[in-house]
């Protein structure tokens, strides 16, 4: 009998040494997330990197984070780098809005979960991902047009700078916009082109827009603040007097768009949230814990015009 017990102990420890080595007991295996950005194209994107980071490290979950520099066929190889090292879950904000399905196909076959963050995939095939979180885009085109019609009583020859083409963003708030101002005869789109949301592109379109139209121009709606502050270094240079000869609205609401209306420069900022963090990461935990999630999860936001400002610049964080 003796003999028996002491086997059965013997074999207990072993079990349990391989437990221990496999990591099914004891310290709790390290979530291993990948994370394909956009790039580093504006403020707003920065921030929202930050706030990843940052969200990750707080949590102890182990981050491969991948910058695309704006270009698709990086997300791609990054997120099928993603699939071969077995990462847990991937999360990535999609530069444009088509050409995902061959990719995130091959991480469905893989039994990896995909978070969609900040931006929206165009697919039917909504099984490839688990939950889509960011803004409404399409509101914030109409929080900008709503701003724009009463500031202007209705009546303006607007110039538009579009975000990157192909973009959820860019699309969504250029609907959204003009889905206002067509109810404004006298308010008109006379020039549209994309800035890329980067500062050096806005301007660069601006000094063309100035140089077709000059002082035909009422209004500027800039989809982001990055490119509405490079338009007024453009309209500066041009002889004209920003948030005075031509009025500005963009979106983001980051800290130089807050500084350029304290100056007067800038008239208003529609906010848009890049502080997506502790949301991606709460859906990574409920992920791994097996817990359902919305399919859709929308960031509240709102808006700031310039008389606001200076008493809100103090409590912003990005
Ligand atoms: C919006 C985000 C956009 C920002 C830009 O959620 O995708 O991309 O508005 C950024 O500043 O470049």
């Amino acid at each position: 009998m003796k003999r028996g017990k002491l086997y059965f102990a013997v074999a207990t420890v072993c079990c349990l040494v391989i437990l221990l080595s496999l990591g099914v007991v004891g310290a709790a295996k390290k979530i291993v997330v990948g994370f394909s950005q956009v790039g580093a194209e504006s403020a707003w994107r920065t921030a929202n990197t930050e706030s990843i980071i940052s969200e990750a490290k707080k949590r102890g979950i182990e981050l491969k984070f991948s910058d695309a520099q704006q270009k698709q066929e990086n997300q791609i190889k990054a997120i099928r780098s993603f699939i071969a090292q077995k990462v847990d879950v991937i999360g990535f904000s999609p530069v444009v809005e088509t050409g995902w399905e061959p990719v995130l196909r091959e991480a469905k076959r893989a039994k990896i979960p995909v978070i969609l963050s900040d931006r929206a995939v165009d697919s039917k095939d909504t099984s490839l991902w688990v939950t889509f979180m960011g803004s409404d885009f399409v509101e914030e085109g109409r929080r900008a047009g709503k701003w724009l019609a009463e500031k202007m009583k209705g009546k303006a020859n607007i110039v538009e700078l579009q975000g990157t083409v192909g973009s959820a963003p860019a699309i969504d708030r250029k609907e959204g916009f003009e889905e206002i101002i067509k109810s404004y005869p006298n308010m008109k789109v006379i020039k549209s082109q994309s800035g890329d949301f980067t500062r050096s592109k806005g301007k660069e379109v601006m000094e063309a827009f100035l140089k077709a139209e000059g002082k035909n121009i009422d209004a500027l709606f800039a989809h982001n603040d990055d490119m509405a502050i490079g338009a007024i270094q453009a309209i500066e240079e041009y002889g004209l007097k920003p948030g005075k000869d031509i009025i500005i609205v963009s979106i983001d609401a980051v800290r130089g768009a807050f500084e350029a209306m304290i100056e007067g420069k800038l008239n208003c900022t529609v906010e848009c949230s890049p502080l997506l963090g502790p949301q991606f990461f709460d859906a990574v935990e409920a992920i791994m814990a097996k817990k359902p999630l919305p399919k859709r999860i929308v960031t509240k936001e709102g808006i700031f015009p310039q008389e606001v400002a200076k008493e809100v610049l103090p409590t912003r964080k990005y």
